[in-house]
């Protein structure tokens, strides 16, 4: 049995090094673009055919864009015709013959084949500037996904394409210490030591990637403790990043404290009256346009989970971002006000408090009030990207505002892109989501474009958390962002669609490859919602922590307002108007009738909404408890049907590609394994309701390692309880020091049925250190591994459980199974059981 081991610090080089595998395949090479879906190379088996790209302009977004296209094409074995970019003007000076609308819009582009003077050229014709890079970059997706685009004549504008979304930004949440806010794939690309990092190519070939999509702007730091981006040298070096992603369209923006006039301008106040304030951010604007004269703009977090806000003066967040909006408005820049602001010293005895209120509460009563160039950017749901919520009322409740929607493409509630999670299904549902405002059709994605509520800037920010391990750490979690910057262009394009598209530039056009990569990144989001809180009870994670692995009551009997109620007779939040926080109420009234009673709730929201018995009657036909039981095994089988499918495609894709995602995919179906158990168990213990199918509280085939013969090792309580099996594990910690170095052992006689079978070791992986584990049979090892996962928490629990299972083992009554774990450092290797399954089970 081959050995397994992971280090999700390092991405493809990290695994591959740690495996001792692929070294000589190892990129040496810089960050790059081409890792992600930018290295198309010749899928369709073209011959080589000429190439010819010539650029009319010398703007340096027209020269990146017939830069990319010789580079890219050339790797799709060249072009049928000479290309030829231009904005209109330009083309139509150059070619008056072609017929190029007179409304192009900003961003817009127009592709297509044409014949001048006697020649076929291909033609990619901008709106602007801008436009003319996203058509190179469409022109080349179309080329890498098999679209023959000599097909389409200039003149039928049939590959014509606008944004609709006028802003499309990404927001990374790097600290100036080169840390990153819920980021899991490194350290900051922009930032280190306090400074801007000298070398910022990666910078600039993430704007290449983003432009690749059609994002055109990045706020590059934490919307917690910005003020010190705001220092003349911090913005010196801030210029040098503008500088670095310019050439791509992408602009910079920054986030802000609100409190810097303060903190970091010398003023005793940072009320947002006060004109010595306003004096302060319009010399600080001054500033920033001198040395970086395409400034997107602001972002900004106040009153807001200890971030200081106008609230401290009594002010609104009007108030704030009006005054920050005043400062940028002469230079057309805007500022994004979130929306997330809520007190997290909720008092949970009160049945009528409720997080999820909060947004709509405070901004609601401020519509019409904000300048035009201020956005209200809302989460996409109420609470904070979990597995599941409702659509946030506050996108219908802002007829007279600009609005953007926030959402997360770093996998903070979601995995963490240690689990494959394609989030682009949930986005979509919730840009289709039809608000019914003013009892009219008014889906999210066209209050956003403006279309609806006519406010002319509008659009999309995912938070990216993008570091220096392979851009987001996981090859797959890639498309997330791909998807992202697709739906922003586009929010009617199909997930689905955009999953294949993704897949063919990114890891191959084989027909079997991009149905396997499509199935398996669209049921990713229903198999982790199922393993983790289904039915709208939020993600049952640690919420005062790492927000990774399972911790039910984490949530209850604190301020922060993720409740879900779960007590020994039922379980959910009543937010009915009549009964409950009256939450469902901010929604338009046809909306609001589908949540008001539990009858008319869908069943994947019932308890976000509701408070309801554990024998309560879903619209599936299904109880309550037994959905929570059902779903947790559906989901940690669909997670192992990940593994399987990812299995099929071994040497048809990039081998040490194949072997990264196996190793994450196997990691994640152990993992859905400890959330499964977890919840199932938790529920079974705290209802008390059997389930139907006899599996909570049954575990046939498992060894206790606290029922072990033990050497050395020690037993520990695990906190919380349903993170281990039976509430307890085994520690080699506590073993003297002579034991521990010599290592720890739990030995069982096994008493079973005489057969082939799988063992799996559930163990605890803790950092820092690397515990040495052997499972050995009758005395022979039949496995060893080091637990080298870089996983969150220091004590045993759900955040690092961890299963290793060995296959094909022979055993007979009377065998003696033995565990040995040797500890490193501060991992005391810490076992929870193993488990002897039928051969060929993944379970
Ligand atoms: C940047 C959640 C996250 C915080 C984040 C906050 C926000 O609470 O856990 O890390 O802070 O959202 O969106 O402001």
């Amino acid at each position: 049995m081959a050995q397994r081991k992971i280090d999700f610090r390092n991405g493809l080089a990290g695994v591959a090094l740690m495996m001792g595998l692929f070294v000589s395949a190892l990129p040496v090479a810089a960050q790059t673009a081409d890792q992600a879906w930018l290295r198309s190379s010749a899928p369709h088996g073209k011959a080589a055919l000429p190439l010819q790209v010539r650029a009319l302009g010398n703007g340096a977004l027209e020269q990146s864009a017939a830069r990319e296209l010789r580079l890219g094409m050339a790797r799709l074995g060249g072009a049928p015709s000479p290309i030829v970019v231009g904005t209109r003007e330009e083309m139509l000076k150059a070619f008056p013959s072609l017929a190029i609308p007179d409304d192009l819009e900003t961003d817009a582009y127009l592709l297509g084949w044409a014949r001048s003077h006697g020649r076929a050229i291909t033609a990619v014709v901008g709106g602007d500037e801008r436009g003319i890079l996203y058509g190179a970059f469409a022109l080349l997706r179309l080329s890498a996904t098999g679209e023959d685009f000599t097909r389409h004549n200039l003149n039928t504008n049939s590959l014509r394409s606008h944004p609709a979304l006028p802003i499309r930004w990404v927001d990374e949440w790097d600290n100036a210490d080169g840390s990153i806010e819920r980021g899991y794939a490194g350290r900051s690309i922009f930032f280190e030591g306090g400074k801007v990092r000298e070398d910022l190519g990666p910078v600039a070939e993430y704007a290449r990637l983003l432009a690749s999509v059609g994002i055109n702007g990045c706020n590059v730091n934490n919307v917690n403790n910005a003020a010190p981006f705001l220092t003349p040298a911090m913005l010196r070096g801030l210029a040098r990043v503008a500088s670095a992603m310019r050439p791509w369209g992408v602009r910079l923006a920054l986030s802000v404290d609100i409190a810097s006039p303060q903190k970091i301008g010398g003023l005793t106040t940072f009320d947002p009256l006060d004109p010595a304030v306003k004096a302060w951010w319009t010399a600080k604007a001054n500033e920033i346009y001198a040395l970086i004269p395409d400034f997107a703009g602001f972002t900004v977090k106040a009153d807001s989970e200890g971030q200081l806000g106008p609230a401290s003066f009594g002010r609104t967040p009007a108030d704030a971002a009006n005054l920050l909006a005043a400062a940028l408005q002469p230079y057309g820049g805007v500022v994004l006000y979130r929306a997330f602001v809520y007190n997290h010293h909720l008092d949970w005895r009160d049945p009528k408090a409720d997080r999820a209120r909060a947004a709509y509460d405070i901004f609601h009563p401020l519509d019409g009030k904000f300048a035009p160039n201020v956005i209200v950017q809302t989460k996409e749901g109420p609470i904070d990207f979990q597995a599941r919520e409702p659509v946030s009322p506050l996108f219908g409740g802002l007829a007279q505002t600009g609005q953007a929607m926030e959402i997360q493409v770093t996998q903070e509630y979601t995995g963490q892109q240690r689990h494959l999670v394609y989030l682009a299904p949930m986005w979509k549902q919730v840009l289709d989501f039809d608000l019914r405002a003013d009892s009219k059709s008014t889906p999210v994605k066209e209050i956003l474009a403006g279309t609806e509520f006519h406010r002319p800037l509008g659009g999309m920010v995912a938070v990216a958390g993008v570091g220096r391990d392979a851009w987001l750490g996981s090859p797959l979690a890639m498309a997330n962002l791909y998807a992202f910057g697709r739906l922003a262009w586009n929010p009617n394009l199909d997930p689905a669609e955009i999953a294949a598209e993704w897949t063919r530039q990114t890891i191959g056009a084989d027909p079997e490859v991009v149905r396997t990569v499509v199935k398996m990144l669209m049921q990713s989001w229903p198999a982790y919602e199922n393993y983790t809180g289904p039915l709208g009870m939020q993600t049952l994670t640690d919420i005062t922590g790492s927000h990774y692995g399972p911790n039910i009551e984490s949530s209850e009997n604190n301020g922060w307002g993720q409740w879900h109620r779960a007590d020994r007779e039922g379980v959910g939040m009543d937010r009915s108007v009549a009964t409950g926080t009256g939450y469902a109420g901010q929604y338009p009234p046809e909306v609001a009738k589908g949540y008001e009673t539990a009858a008319a709730t869908p069943d994947e929201l019932l308890l976000f909404f509701h408070h309801v018995p554990y024998a309560y009657r879903l619209r599936s036909g299904k109880t309550v408890i037994q959905h929570i039981y059902d779903s947790h095994y559906q989901g940690a089988q669909q997670a192992a049907q990940l593994v399987e499918e990812w299995a099929s495609l071994k040497g048809r894709i990039d081998a040490p590609l194949y072997e990264q995602m196996r190793a994450r995919l196997e990691y994640q179906a152990g993992h859905a394994i400890v959330w499964r158990n977890a919840i199932v168990e938790y529920f079974f213990k705290l209802s008390g309701i059997p389930d139907e199918q006899g599996r909570a509280g049954h575990h046939p085939g498992r060894l206790e390692a606290e029922d072990a013969r033990l050497t050395g090792y020690k037993i520990v309580e695990v906190t919380p309880w349903e993170d281990a099996s039976g509430g307890k594990a085994v520690s080699c910690a506590l073993a003297s020091e002579s034991a521990a170095q010599r290592g720890c052992a739990a030995e069982w006689t096994y008493s079973g049925q005489a057969g082939r079978f799988n063992i799996a070791v559930q163990y605890f992986d803790l950092q820092p250190g690397a515990a040495r584990f052997a499972l050995k049979v009758n005395g022979t090892a039949a496995a060893t591994w080091s637990a080298e996962a870089v996983l969150p928490s220091s004590r045993p629990n759900g955040d690092n459980s961890t299963r290793h299972t060995v296959q094909g083992i022979d055993l007979k009554p009377g065998d003696v199974l033995r565990v040995e774990g040797v500890p490193d450092q501060a991992d005391p290797a810490a076992l929870d059981y193993i488990e002897v399954m039928a051969a060929g089970s993944a379970q």
